[in-house]
C-alpha cells in the first residue's frame, strides 16, 4: 500500500464512517425537514455528492431536491432551502451562488472547516473536521457527506464499515497494468459517484477518464473503448451492455458491493495508477485545495 497523504485517508474511511454514523442522527438535519424543497450545491466533487443527495433524498420520499454547480445555478426557481457542500469552505463559486439565494430561503452548508467563509455566511452549518483532508485530492470528506445523507435518509448502511475494512484489506479488483482509459457509469444516485471516480483518475493520476450515465454510454462514448479501456458500472449492471462493451475488447467491472465500496475502490486504483505513472498523488497537477478566485 502507497504511502502517500491521499492513500493514508483512504484507508482511513472505516473509522470516518464509523463516527459519522454515530453522529448521523444528528448531523442528519441539515438535509431538510421532510417536505421541504431543497437545492444542494457544490463545485467539482462536492458537485457530484450534490447530485447524489439529491437522487438519494427524492427517492426516500423526503420532498424535492435539487442539485446544481454552484457556478452554473441562476436563481428563478423557490427552494424552502439552499445547501452548500465545500470541505474547503472558500470556494468562490460557492460563495457567489449563496450571495443569489433569494431572501427568505434558508442557508446551509457542509464544512470540513467551522471557521471558513461558506460556515460564516450561511444560516446553519454541519462540521465534518473529523474527515477534512490534508490531501488536496478529495476522498473521505464527500463518502462522508453520503453516508451521514443515507443513514439519515434511511438507506441500510449496516455493512458499509465493514465492507470497506475489507475492501482496503483486499487487493484491488483489477491490476491497473495496462489501462490508458478508465470509464465510470451510474445511474441515479451512482452516476454522481462515477463522475467523482473518473474525477480521481484525472486528479491524482493525470490518466485518460470519463463518466456517463449508464446507458448513455452506446449513445457515442462507446466509440473510444478499445482493449486497453477498462470501464466500471457503479450498482446493477445491465447484462446487454456488458456484453456490448466487452465486444469492443474493453474489460467491464461490476460488483456486487454497495456503490460507496466501489468508489472507495476507484480511489485506491486511481493512487494506484497514478503511482504505476510515477506520480505522486498528493501533489496534482495545476490543483489547489481549493479554488478562490480574486
Ligand atoms: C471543491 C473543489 C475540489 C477539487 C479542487 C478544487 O472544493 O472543486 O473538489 O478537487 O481541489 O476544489 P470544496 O468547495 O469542496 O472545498
Amino acid at each position: 500500500m502507497s504511502s502517500s497523504i491521499t492513500a493514508r485517508e483512504i484507508a482511513s474511511q472505516p473509522s470516518v464512517w464509523a463516527r459519522a454514523l454515530q453522529e448521523a442522527a444528528t448531523a442528519g438535519a441539515i438535509f431538510g425537514r421532510p417536505g421541504e424543497s431543497v437545492l444542494v450545491l457544490g463545485c467539482g466533487t462536492s458537485a457530484f455528492v450534490a447530485e447524489s443527495i439529491a437522487v438519494l433524498r427524492e427517492q426516500a420520499g423526503l420532498g424535492l431536491t435539487d442539485a446544481a454547480y454552484a457556478s452554473e445555478w441562476r436563481p428563478g426557481r423557490r427552494y424552502d432551502r439552499v445547501l452548500a457542500i465545500s470541505r474547503s469552505g472558500t470556494t468562490s463559486e460557492v460563495l457567489a451562488a449563496l450571495e443569489l439565494v433569494e431572501q427568505g430561503t434558508r442557508t446551509a452548508a457542509i464544512v470540513g472547516v467551522s471557521d471558513s467563509p461558506v460556515a460564516q455566511r450561511v444560516d446553519e452549518f454541519l462540521l465534518l473536521d473529523y474527515a477534512d483532508e490534508h490531501s488536496v485530492v478529495q476522498t473521505r470528506f464527500p463518502t462522508t457527506v453520503l453516508v451521514i445523507a443515507r443513514e439519515t435518509f434511511g438507506d441500510d448502511t449496516s455493512d458499509l464499515v465493514d465492507a470497506a475494512a475489507r475492501a482496503l484489506a483486499a487487493p484491488l479488483p483489477v491490476p491497473v497494468d495496462g489501462i490508458d482509459h478508465v470509464v465510470c457509469l451510474g445511474t441515479g444516485w451512482t452516476h454522481g459517484l462515477a463522475q467523482e471516480a473518473a474525477l480521481k483518475v484525472r486528479e491524482a493520476a493525470q490518466a485518460w477518464s470519463e463518466s456517463y450515465p449508464v446507458l448513455d454510454f452506446r449513445h457515442g462514448p462507446i466509440a473510444v473503448a478499445h482493449p486497453g479501456s477498462l470501464v466500471t458500472v457503479f450498482g446493477a449492471a445491465d447484462p446487454t451492455l456488458v456484453a456490448d462493451i466487452e465486444a469492443t475488447g474493453a474489460a467491464v467491472l461490476t460488483s456486487d458491493e454497495d456503490p460507496l465500496i466501489q468508489l472507495l475502490q476507484a480511489q485506491r486504483f486511481a493512487v494506484a495508477l497514478a503511482e504505476s505513472r510515477g506520480l505522486n498523488p498528493d501533489t496534482p497537477r495545476h490543483l489547489t485545495r481549493s479554488v478562490v478566485l480574486s
